[in-house]
């Protein structure tokens, strides 16, 4: 199963039916797409990914719409991967952002993609990683992925994007919900959107408090609280600044932060081979589910269940 090789020449020739086409075979994890990946990621690494996370209904996709806009009025190409939690088949979200993601339809500067996570398992920050390589070898130069920030799938994929800005909305008891999931920890700027409501300032003060909590060295960058009206655009300039800063300011820590990303994605890849490995050639069908069952019937303790596993497939193979 080899990839025809003018999929590969046509993503690097930034063609957005190859790229569309491309993200289809990483979603579907056709096998062809890591002969894709193998062949575009010498072309990557210059795209700058921004992660835009936050609860359902923030405004994160109007956001990510108006931020499009102000990016492209400086030429820059912008691709979009907006993270649907929802079932393709309810597809309410889907449709919205592809609604209101319109304005861009006859736009080449900019790509979007929605991606569903059915079927993706703890493989979502994986085909999204790659699904961004994708845009990134076809030459966009901002890549924006938008999620709901509601379990680690969603943090994993925010954790590593260039900038995490994490979005917050006043009075609905949800930004106190995203303050305590953890979201806090990988905020690199703070949008506290729909700013037009009771209670703006207070969450803006809350957040605050919150930062006086941590302590800031002089080089630390503390992350600063953009307030926006998404619906209006106001704010957004403002974001897009604070955004420059933080890639301006974060330069020397971009390597490490990618490395980190590069280590992350080895781990994943090497474990999810692995288990596979496992799961085809050495176990027969049904066989792990029975362990699983022996773990938690207290039978078996989870130490000696993966030693035995890691055992059995490091074993030679029986002759056949
Ligand atoms: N009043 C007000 N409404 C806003 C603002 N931003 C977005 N909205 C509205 O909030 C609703 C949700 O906006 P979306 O952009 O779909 O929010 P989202 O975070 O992408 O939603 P999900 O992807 O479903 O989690 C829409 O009706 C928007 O028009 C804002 O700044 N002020
Ligand atoms: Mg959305």
């Amino acid at each position: 199963m080899t990839q025809p090789p003018t999929l590969t020449a046509r993503v690097l020739a930034g063609e957005p039916r190859a790229i569309a086409r491309a993200i289809s075979l990483i979603e579907d994890e056709d096998p062809s797409a890591t002969e894709l990946v193998r062949g575009i990621f010498p072309h990557t690494g210059r795209a700058y990914l921004v992660g835009v996370t936050g609860p359902p209904g923030a405004g994160k996709s109007t956001l990510v719409d108006k931020l499009t806009a102000h990016l492209r009025a400086s030429a820059a190409t912008v691709g979009v991967i907006a993270i649907d939690p929802t079932s393709p088949f309810t597809g309410g979200a889907v449709l919205g952002d592809r609604l209101r993601m319109n304005a861009h339809a006859s736009d080449p500067g900019v790509f979007i993609r929605s991606m569903a996570t059915r079927g993706h398992l703890g493989g979502l920050s994986r085909s999204t990683g790659d699904a961004a390589l994708v845009l990134d070898a076809a030459g966009t130069d901002v890549i924006i992925i938008e999620t709901v920030g509601v379990g680690q799938d969603e943090v994993d994929i925010i954790r590593t994007a260039d900038v995490s800005v994490v979005t917050l909305v006043p009075g609905t008891g949800d930004d106190v919900q995203a303050l305590k999931a953890g979201i806090m920890e990988i905020a690199d700027i703070f949008v506290v959107n729909k700013a037009d409501r009771e209670g703006a300032d207070r969450l803006v003060s809350a957040v605050e408090a919150n930062l006086a909590l941590h302590r800031y060295g002089p080089d630390d960058w503390r992350p600063p609280i953009v307030k926006t009206v998404a619906t209006t655009g106001a704010g957004i300039a403002e974001l897009d600044q604070a955004i420059a800063a933080f890639r301006a300011h974060g330069a020397p820590r971009q390597e490490a932060r990618r490395r980190s990303r590069s280590a992350y994605r080895l781990r994943e890849l090497v474990a999810q081979r692995f288990m596979a490995h496992l799961e085809r050639e050495v176990l027969a069908d049904g066989e792990f589910d029975g362990i699983v069952d022996r773990v938690a019937a207290r039978e078996l303790d989870p130490y000696t269940a993966a030693h035995d596993l890691l055992a059995r497939a490091l074993a030679p193979s029986p002759l056949p």
